[in-house]
């Protein structure tokens, strides 16, 4: 059975509580065991952790090498400013998928960068929480040496 930790970065707590009409009114523990279940669907055993803390989500990165298959990560608004969790994932030898809720591209243009775009297997937006189940599909079908993942 693969393994994969969810990842969720700087204020993704606050989902399903606020700005309901740009990132839905799901709440993460919501999220989360929609993945949960999406997981034991497809073969994943799915783990989570969120954290407002840049160097946290660094600990969690390096912590996951060894013990996951690959990471979903969604770094909020640390995507378009860190280097540092950038390096973070370079140093691991971990498949990464970013996602977002929101089409990111489709937003202010500080958010057209993404640090984590670089060194991730692919990027998912735009599809609100389907984002996060989308992003499972894609790494297990990596994992499973699926062609063109
Ligand atoms: O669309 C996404 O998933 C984002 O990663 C969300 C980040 C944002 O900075 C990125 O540009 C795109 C923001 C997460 C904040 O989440 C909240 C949720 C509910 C209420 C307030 C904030």
């Amino acid at each position: 059975m693969h393994k994969a930790l969810i990842l969720n970065g700087p204020n993704l707590n606050l989902l399903g509580t606020r700005q309901p009409e740009v990132y839905g009114s799901t709440t993460l523990k919501m999220v989360e065991e929609l993945c949960f279940n999406h997981g034991k669907k497809i073969g994943i055993d799915v783990s989570t952790l969120q954290s407002n803390h840049e160097g946290e989500l660094i600990d969690a990165i390096h912590a996951a090498k060894g013990v996951q298959n690959g990471i979903i990560l969604n770094a909020g608004a640390y995507t378009h400013t860190s280097i540092a969790l950038m390096d973070a994932i370079s140093s691991v030898d971990l498949p990464v998928v970013e996602v977002h809720l929101s089409n990111i591209h489709a937003r202010e243009q500080f958010r057209h960068k993404s640090y984590i775009s670089k060194v991730a297997l692919g990027q998912i937006c735009g599809f609100g929480t389907r984002s996060y189940v989308l992003a499972l599909d894609a790494l297990v079908g990596y994992l499973d040496g699926e062609v063109g993942a």
